[in-house]
């Protein structure tokens, strides 16, 4: 079954007694009318009528769904000094005391099939070798990360800190008290009043989740700014025991953060880039089998670390063909649908048996793709799954070879790839999809607002991106 999804339908408002008072009306009017009597009478009822229509009309207006916009975003890029090359992790690998020879080879062998560059970034604190696991380590690397993308973001956006209204920060693996939430506020001096939520421990896909919170809240308090920032530490979470599952997710996270103004206020339509159209979540934490996909757990020597189950593709696979079926009728154009249809039926009634449910073609809905950099083979699968060119997963390899996994800020990554490739045009529709523990996966669709400049200051990929694409071999 398909989670209910967060687009609510109460609009139009109390359909069904409206076209039956509706209705009652007009019959009452037509039988005046027939009745050619009492002309008096008719335009009692044909003003009631008006005054009714009126009325209808004002509550529509009312209860409208209201437009959400995204400003602006920014997305961290760490400095020269925080590169984290293979032969340096090598290093990290072998001269830790802590690992065995085997998971050290272990952990290099992983790296290099990464499909990352020399230039993925870690924190300072954590290139010490041995890696050391400290609280003021994580805590300077996510003040690093969280201050200097609401700040960048705030002055993009000639921003008070005072004009926030609602703040939602996620980060899955770390979750300090007080909360980021308070960091923020605390270092922004922000108003007393300002409504703040901080999600932890919902995974990579999260940061939609914080955009769904975010753009209901806005729904509520109409003509407010949201403030959504979305990271991941990573310096507490190096692994030193044996178990392989758990020894993958020292390879794979890289430091990146992303912060990103949303707004409800009318005026802000000229100025913003995005238009959010829709948000589809869907969660597979049902069945045991995703529940425990990633896990944090301990091992048999006591030693915490994030379990990566070897079947994480299939139940992506899983996750993603639910989240498909409810965001396809969305999106897809009639006859993409007919035909997903036709083979759905086909499957129920045993004909055609060979063959699988048609997979609609997700190209006619969108311009844009940005998935989740889950990996080399995570982006792999999708391509084929979603029969999608080179040209639709450019940005997510990219993302993945420059940045490493981000975690749930990676999809933002690859929306800023697009835009410094001059390639985001007015009325271009973008699809977000990002995979995480629980086992969840999440879309969001945006629609571009305006043409957007290539050149624009502040992009993570500003000065590097002619040298991109690269070619990676699969
Ligand atoms: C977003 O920020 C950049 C960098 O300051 C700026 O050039 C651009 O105009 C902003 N875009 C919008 C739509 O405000
Ligand atoms: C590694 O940890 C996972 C999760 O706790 C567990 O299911 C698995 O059996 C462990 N593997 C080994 C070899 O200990
Ligand atoms: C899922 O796991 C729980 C506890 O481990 C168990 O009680 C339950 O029966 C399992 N459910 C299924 C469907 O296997
Ligand atoms: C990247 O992060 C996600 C979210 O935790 C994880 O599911 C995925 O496995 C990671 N990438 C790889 C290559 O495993
Ligand atoms: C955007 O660019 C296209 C062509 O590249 C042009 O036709 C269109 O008018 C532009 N739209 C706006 C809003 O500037
Ligand atoms: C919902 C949620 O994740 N709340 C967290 C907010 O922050 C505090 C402190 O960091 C956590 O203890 C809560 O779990």
């Amino acid at each position: 079954m398909p989670e209910k999804t967060s687009q609510r339908s109460t609009w139009p408002p109390f359909r069904p007694q409206l076209i039956l008072f509706s209705v009652l009306a007009a019959k009452i009017y037509e039988h005046e009318l027939s009745h050619g009597s009492a002309n008096a009478h008719a335009l009692v009822y044909y003003h009631a009528m008006l005054t009714f229509a009126l009325a209808v009309a004002v509550l529509f207006w009312i209860n409208r769904s209201m437009p959400i916009f995204l400003l602006n975003f920014t997305c961290y890029k760490a400095p020269d000094s925080y590169r984290m090359p293979i032969s340096n992790f090598a290093e990290h690998a072998y001269l830790d005391k802590r690992l065995t020879a085997e998971s050290s080879s272990f952990l290099v062998k992983i790296m290099e099939n990464s499909g990352f560059s020399d230039e993925t970034s870690i924190s300072l604190p954590q290139g010490v070798i041995p890696i050391e696991n400290k609280w003021a380590g994580a805590m300077e690397e996510c003040q690093t990360v969280v201050f200097s993308v609401v700040a960048n973001l705030l002055r993009k956006c000639r921003i008070k800190p005072k004009n926030i209204d609602i703040l939602v920060t996620h980060s899955s693996m770390f979750s300090p008290v007080p909360s980021i939430t308070a960091m923020i506020v605390n270092k922004f001096e922000m108003r007393s009043n300002v409504m703040s939520y901080n999600l932890s421990g919902m995974g990579c896909s999260a940061g939609i989740i914080a955009v769904d919170l975010a753009k209901d809240l806005l729904r509520v308090h109409r003509n407010s700014l949201a403030l959504v920032v979305t990271t991941e530490v990573l310096h507490m979470n190096w692994y030193t025991g044996t178990n392989r599952s758990m020894l993958l997710a020292n390879c794979l996270f890289r430091m990146g953060g992303t912060a990103m103004l949303l707004s409800s206020r009318d005026r802000d339509k000229r100025m913003a880039k995005y238009e959010l159209q829709h948000i589809v979540r869907t969660t597979k934490a049902q069945s045991n089998k995703s529940y425990g996909c990633v896990f944090q757990d301990t091992d048999m020597e006591n030693k915490k670390g994030v379990s990566i189950s070897k079947n994480i593709l299939n139940i992506a696979g899983d996750a993603l063909k639910t989240n498909i079926a409810t965001l396809g009728p969305k999106v897809l154009p009639l006859d993409e649908q007919f035909y997903y249809l036709v083979s759905l039926i086909c499957r129920k009634v045993k004909l055609l048996r060979s063959r699988g449910i048609y997979m609609p073609s997700f190209r006619a809905a969108f311009e844009h793709f940005c998935i989740h950099t889950g990996g080399r083979s995570v982006i792999k699968a999708m391509k084929t799954e979603l029969k999608l060119n080179d040209e639709d997963i450019e940005a997510s390899k990219m993302a993945l070879y420059r940045f490493g996994n981000t975690s749930s800020s990676s999809i933002w990554y690859e929306l800023s790839y697009v835009e410094a490739k001059g390639r985001m045009k007015s009325g271009d529709r973008i699809w977000q999809i990002a995979f995480g523990s629980g086992f969840k996966c999440n879309s969001a669709v945006w629609k571009c607002l305006q043409n957007l400049s290539s050149l624009e200051e502040d992009n993570p990929w500003m000065k590097i991106i002619d040298s991109y694409p690269v070619d990676i071999p699969d």
